[in-house]
C-alpha cells in the first residue's frame, strides 16, 4: 500500500534524506551527458573529470541509497542493474586498456553526493593503491 501510494505521488517514502544534485541531473533541471539509460539506472560524464574517461552510473530511484552501506538484500536488482550497466557502457565506449569502478562510501573515502553511484575511470593508467 505504501509502495502504492509513493508511486501515485511519485515520491519515495522510504527514502527521507535531502535531495541532491543527482536529482536535478535526473530531473533534466541539470544538463548533463548522458551515456547510458535505462528504466532503473542513468549514466552521465562526470562534471570534474579524473580521467579520460569518468562516467557516473546512478539508480534512477535512490530508495535510501545515500551510500553503499545502506544496501539491503532487496535492492540486490538494482545493484546488479548498475554492474551490468557498467559493462555495457565499457563496450558501448569501446573502453579498452583497462578500468575500474570505484564506489566511495564516507568522509574519508571522499564522497559528496549522497545519492549511490559508481565511477567508472578509464584512458590512462591507474595508479595502485588509490589514493
Ligand atoms: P563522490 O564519490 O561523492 O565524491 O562523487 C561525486 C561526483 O559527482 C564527483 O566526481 C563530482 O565531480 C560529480 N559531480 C557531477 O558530476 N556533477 C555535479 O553537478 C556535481 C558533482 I555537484
Amino acid at each position: 500500500e505504501k509502495r502504492r501510494w509513493s508511486n501515485i505521488l511519485g515520491a519515495d517514502l522510504q527514502d527521507l534524506a535531502p535531495a541532491t544534485v543527482f536529482d536535478q541531473i535526473l530531473a533534466k533541471a541539470l544538463p548533463s551527458q548522458v551515456v547510458f539509460e535505462n528504466d532503473k539506472v542513468l549514466a552521465f560524464r562526470d562534471i570534474a573529470p579524473q580521467a579520460p574517461v569518468h562516467i557516473l552510473v546512478i539508480p534512477k530511484r535512490r530508495a535510501g541509497l545515500t551510500a553503499l552501506r545502506k544496501a539491503s538484500r532487496e535492492q540486490k536488482g538494482v545493484l546488479g542493474e548498475m554492474l551490468v550497466a557498467v559493462a555495457e557502457i565499457v563496450r558501448q565506449e569501446n573502453i579498452e586498456g583497462g578500468y575500474r569502478v570505484i564506489v566511495n562510501d564516507g568522509e574519508e573515502a571522499g564522497q559528496s553526493v549522497h545519492h549511490l553511484h559508481m565511477h567508472i575511470l578509464a584512458g590512462r593508467p591507474l595508479a595502485w593503491p588509490p589514493g
